[in-house]
C-alpha cells in the first residue's frame, strides 16, 4: 500500500494524493451521511492522461477504484465499500477536470471535462443563447461525469429527457488504463456499439469518464409557473396529463405533498403558498408561447383543465423563483430533520394513485410502527410518532422520491418495502439516482435474470478484475425473486 501511495504521488503534481484520515473521511461519506466507507486515499488527477496513469497504478496494485464527481449522489455509489478486505481503495475525484470548450453553435453542442459542474455548464450554454437540458437542485456541485454516470434526470426531464438524451459522446478511461471514446458529436455516425450510451448510467462500474460531448437545446425561457393544490397524487397526475395535452412547452411537472411543504416552510421560513392547505401540490413550469395573445389563450386552456382546488400563477422571474423554492429546497429541508431513507422509484402514471394509497401502510408496517390510525388508507403523507413520510418528485416522468425519516439509518426494511411496492405496480426500484450500493439486492425485482447476466458479462469484459466501483449497481451473486403484481 505504501508503494501504491508513492506511485500515485509520482504520477500527480504535489498535493493531489490526499491520505490524511480526516480529509479522506470527508470524501468517503455521502451527502446524506447515511453511507460511509473506507478509502486509502483520494487522488485528484489534473488530466485524462494522468487519470489513466492513476488507474494503471491502481490496477497493478489490485486496488479498488471509486470514481467521484461532486459526491452529491444519493444511493452510496460514490462512496468506497465499508470494509477493505485488506485491499486498497482509491477515490479518484474529477474535481480538477474542469475545462469547458466554447459552445459549437454549428452543431449546438459543447465539450466539457467530467468535473465541470452542471451550474457552470448551464451558464456557459446560456451565454451562447442555448440551454443544457438537465437541471437539478444539486447543480452547484453535481458534475458532468457524475450526472452521466447516474443518468441523472432532474426537473426538466419531462421536456428534454434524462442525461442519456443529452449525451453525444464521451471519453473515458477503462480499468486497464486505456482511453476510449469519441467526442466528434457526429450523431449521424453509427459504427457499432455506442460506448457513450453504454457508460451513461453505468455508475462508475465500467470506466472513469473524463470528458463528454453534450447536446444543447434552444433557449426556452419559462413564461409561467403554476402551483395547484389538490386532493392527492392521482389528481396531480391527471392534471399533468391535461396540461401536457394543451401546452406545447411543458418544461417541468413536479409534485410534492403536505408533509414536504410543511418541512420546507419550517426550514426556509416560507409563507403558505395558497390560502388553504391540500394533501398534494403540482408545480408546472411552462415555456413562453409565440405571442401574448397565444400565451393568454394557453393560460385560459389550462384554467379550463383545472380540477377542484386552488391555483397560484407567477409570470415574472421573482414570482416564479418564489414558487420554485417550495420544490427546490425539499431535499435540503428534509436533511435538516434527520438522516433520511431516500427511495427513488419510477411508477407508471396510471399507478401513482394506487402506489401512494398503499405507501403509508407499507412504510409503517416495514418500520414496525403499530397501527395507530393516524395513517389511514389512502393518506399519502403523515408523521406518526418519530416516523415521517414525505413524497415528492418529477411526476411528469413518473419519478417519485419517497423519503422516510425515523427508522435507523442502517436499517433497510423500509427501503426494500417501498422498492418492492414500486416494482409490484409495474415500476422500477431505481430511477434517476441510480442503483448505487443501496439497491443492488433489489435489481432482480426490476430487471430479468437474463438482463442481469448480460450486464455481468459486460462488466466482466471491461473490468475482468472487478476493480471499478465493486459493490455498486450489480447485485450480489444470489437469485432475487420477482414480486407479485399488487392487487389494488
Ligand atoms: P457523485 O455523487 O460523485 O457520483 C455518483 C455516481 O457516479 C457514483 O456511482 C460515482 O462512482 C459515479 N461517477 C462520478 N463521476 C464519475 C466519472 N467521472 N466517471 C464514472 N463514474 C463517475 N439527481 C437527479 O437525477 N435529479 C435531481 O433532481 C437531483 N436532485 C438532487 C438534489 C440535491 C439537493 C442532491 C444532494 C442530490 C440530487 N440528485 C439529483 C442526486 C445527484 O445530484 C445526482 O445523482 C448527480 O448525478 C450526481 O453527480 P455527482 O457529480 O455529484 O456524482
Ligand atoms: C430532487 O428531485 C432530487 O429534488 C432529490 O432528486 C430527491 O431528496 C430526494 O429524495
Ligand atoms: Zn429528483
Amino acid at each position: 500500500m505504501r508503494n501504491l501511495l508513492a506511485d500515485l504521488r509520482d504520477i500527480t503534481a504535489p498535493g493531489h494524493v490526499l491520505a490524511e484520515p480526516d480529509v479522506v473521511a470527508g470524501y468517503a461519506t455521502d451527502w446524506t451521511r447515511r453511507y460511509t466507507g473506507l478509502a486509502t486515499c483520494v487522488v485528484t488527477p489534473g488530466s485524462a492522461a494522468e487519470l489513466a496513469d492513476v488507474v494503471r497504478a491502481c490496477a497493478a496494485d489490485g486496488a479498488r477504484i471509486i470514481p467521484q464527481g461532486g459526491n452529491t449522489g444519493l444511493v452510496g455509489g460514490s462512496i468506497p465499500p465499508a470494509s477493505t478486505d485488506g485491499l486498497a481503495a482509491v477515490i479518484i475525484s474529477t474535481r480538477r477536470l474542469t475545462s469547458l470548450e466554447p459552445v459549437d453553435l454549428a452543431s449546438g453542442q459543447v465539450t466539457a471535462e467530467a468535473g465541470v459542474t452542471i451550474a457552470r455548464l448551464a451558464a456557459h450554454a446560456e451565454s451562447a443563447g442555448l440551454r443544457y437540458g438537465v437541471d437539478l437542485a444539486s447543480r452547484d456541485s453535481a458534475t458532468v461525469g457524475g450526472t452521466i454516470a447516474t443518468n441523472a434526470g432532474g426537473i426538466h426531464a419531462v421536456r428534454y429527457g434524462p442525461t442519456r438524451s443529452q449525451v453525444a459522446g464521451v471519453k473515458a478511461v477503462l480499468a486497464d488504463g486505456s482511453i476510449v471514446g469519441n467526442l466528434s458529436g457526429l450523431t449521424a455516425a453509427s459504427s457499432g456499439y455506442d460506448l457513450g450510451q453504454l457508460l451513461t448510467g453505468s455508475e462508475g462500474t465500467l470506466a472513469v469518464i473524463t470528458q463528454a460531448r453534450l447536446l444543447l437545446r434552444p433557449a426556452e425561457p419559462a413564461a409561467a409557473v403554476l402551483l395547484c393544490g389538490m386532493a392527492g397524487i392521482a389528481e396531480a397526475a391527471e392534471l399533468t396529463g391535461l396540461i401536457r395535452a394543451v401546452v406545447p412547452g411543458l418544461l417541468a411537472a413536479e409534485y410534492f405533498d403536505a408533509a414536504g411543504l410543511a418541512l420546507v416552510r419550517q426550514a426556509a421560513g416560507l409563507p403558505p403558498p395558497l390560502p388553504a392547505e391540500y394533501q398534494g401540490y403540482l408545480l408546472a413550469e411552462i415555456a413562453g408561447a409565440a405571442d401574448r395573445q397565444d400565451h393568454d389563450h394557453l393560460l385560459r386552456q389550462i384554467a379550463g383543465a383545472r380540477l377542484p382546488g386552488d391555483t397560484v400563477l407567477a409570470q415574472d422571474a421573482r414570482g416564479m423563483a418564489a414558487l420554485w423554492a417550495y420544490r427546490d429546497r425539499l431535499t435540503e429541508a428534509i436533511a435538516t430533520a434527520g438522516i433520511p431513507h431516500k427511495i427513488d422509484v419510477a411508477v407508471p402514471a396510471g399507478e401513482l394513485g394506487a402506489f401512494c394509497a398503499e405507501l403509508g401502510d407499507v412504510v409503517r408496517d416495514a418500520a414496525g410502527v403499530r397501527r395507530a390510525g393516524a395513517l389511514g388508507a389512502g393518506r399519502e403523507s403523515a408523521h406518526v410518532g418519530s416516523l415521517r413520510l414525505i413524497v415528492f418528485g418529477h411526476i411528469g416522468v413518473g419519478n417519485l422520491h419517497v423519503n422516510v425519516l425515523g427508522p435507523d439509518p442502517a436499517d433497510t426494511q423500509v427501503d426494500a418495502a417501498v422498492a418492492r411496492l414500486a416494482a409490484a405496480h409495474g415500476g422500477s426500484v431505481a430511477a434517476e439516482h441510480g442503483v448505487g450500493r443501496a439497491k443492488t439486492g433489489w435489481l432482480g425485482w426490476t430487471r430479468t435474470p437474463a438482463e442481469i447476466s448480460a450486464m455481468r458479462a459486460i462488466k466482466a469484459a471491461l473490468d475482468p478484475a472487478g476493480l471499478l466501483n465493486p459493490g455498486v449497481l450489480l447485485p450480489p451473486e444470489t437469485a432475487t425473486e420477482r414480486p407479485e403484481r399488487a392487487t389494488t
